[in-house]
């Protein structure tokens, strides 16, 4: 597929949201999922005009959104628009759902929708989300038209968020969003190769048999979110075998992690009979990210995107974790020249 110009969507509403701080096993650390993240990001292919052609993107339409979230995460976040200035929402209490629907109007119920100790809710959480989501939804319409990849620039994250919860820094589930649009058009796969298990895509479309899930990260024994992501959870009813977990080993080296791709990810993609395919893609598998722990370098993920490409199939990326800030912008510009030619 001949690619020469890849459209990048971003929005500069979604850096208006600066979490300040997660709580990290009991310690207080400086947020990671910063906006220093989506500016060199977008500095770096900012650089490259003949190559990229930044965009920003319409209002996400109201009813996509919908068809992801329920009204009461929603409702919540829009509860969370009328904080303070500096006002930042942690629960403390995470229950157990065995309660009817808790008023999502009254922030104190922020808990029941919620799933961790790092994903705050401030003034600005909606409308940086909004526009994440926004930027996926384009990508997606695009790749329907006359481009074979786009590119998402979403941030905040999205695959940890479910249909009525949010996590793991992510409030709205970009690349379901995007799945869901590809989905009246045709048969859509997503891979995802973000270094955590990517469970609120998995949830979304557990009993989907019309979007294949695929997710590729480390232990979660070892790393969040601790309690999915394993290989014997493959989906229910219609989406039984449609959901598949690859449990990726501590230190892992591109090598290996191809080899997975080529055996297993590609084949399972193609007997599928994908129409499309949305990549999640996270940078924290590079050898320097404080949270993740492969080994990849800034070339590898241009092998990888290679890899993925071989598919030949319209290609919505969409930006998930990469928390080592400094070389994220290469580390993009990497793989999404892997795409091209
Ligand atoms: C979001 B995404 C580290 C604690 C981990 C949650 C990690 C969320 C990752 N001190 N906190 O998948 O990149
Ligand atoms: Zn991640």
């Amino acid at each position: 597929m001949g690619v020469n110009k890849i459209p990048i969507f971003f929005h500069s509403n979604q850096i208006e949201f600066k979490p300040k701080y997660e709580w990290a096993l009991g310690n207080r650390i400086k947020h990671p999922e910063t906006t220093r993240r989506a500016e060199t990001i977008y500095k770096e292919l900012n650089k490259s005009p003949e190559l990229f052609e930044i965009i920003e993107p319409k209002k996400i339409p109201q009813k996509l959104i919908r068809q992801v979230h329920s009204y009461s995460l929603l409702n919540l976040y829009n509860t969370a628009s009328n904080l303070d200035e500096e006002e930042e929402f942690y629960p403390s209490v995470f229950p157990q759902r065995m309660n009817p629907h808790p008023d999502p109007t009254n922030i104190k119920n922020a808990g029941f929708y919620c799933f961790d100790s790092g994903t705050p809710l401030n003034k600005n959480t909606w409308g940086a989300a909004a526009w994440s989501a926004a930027c996926a939804f384009e990508a997606a319409n695009a790749i329907t038209k006359k481009h074979s990849v786009a590119y998402s620039l979403s941030r905040p994250p999205g695959h940890h968020a479910s249909v009525d919860s949010y996590g793991g820094y992510c409030y709205l589930n970009n690349a379901a969003v995007a799945a869901t649009h590809l989905k009246s058009r045709g048969r859509v796969a997503i891979i995802d190769i973000d270094f955590h298990h990517g469970n609120g895509t998995q949830d979304i479309f557990y009993e989907d048999g019309d979007v294949l899930t695929i997710s590729l990260h480390g232990d979660p024994r070892e790393h969040f979110p601790y309690f999915c992501g394993f290989p014997s959870e493959t989906g229910r009813n219609k989406g039984e075998g449609k959901n598949i977990n690859i449990i990726v080993k501590d230190g892992m080296s591109v090598d290996g992690y191809i080899r997975k791709l080529k055996r297993t990810v590609l084949p399972l993609v193609s007997r599928f009979g994908a129409d499309y395919l949305v990549i999640c893609a996270g940078f924290d598998t590079y050898e320097k990210d404080p949270i993740g722990s492969f080994r990849f370098q800034t070339d590898d993920y241009q092998t990888i995107a290679k890899s993925i490409s071989s598919l030949n199939l319209p290609t919505a990326i969409i930006q998930e974790g990469g928390y080592f800030t400094k070389d994220l912008g290469k580390n993009v510009r990497s793989f999404l020249t892997g795409f091209m030619k």
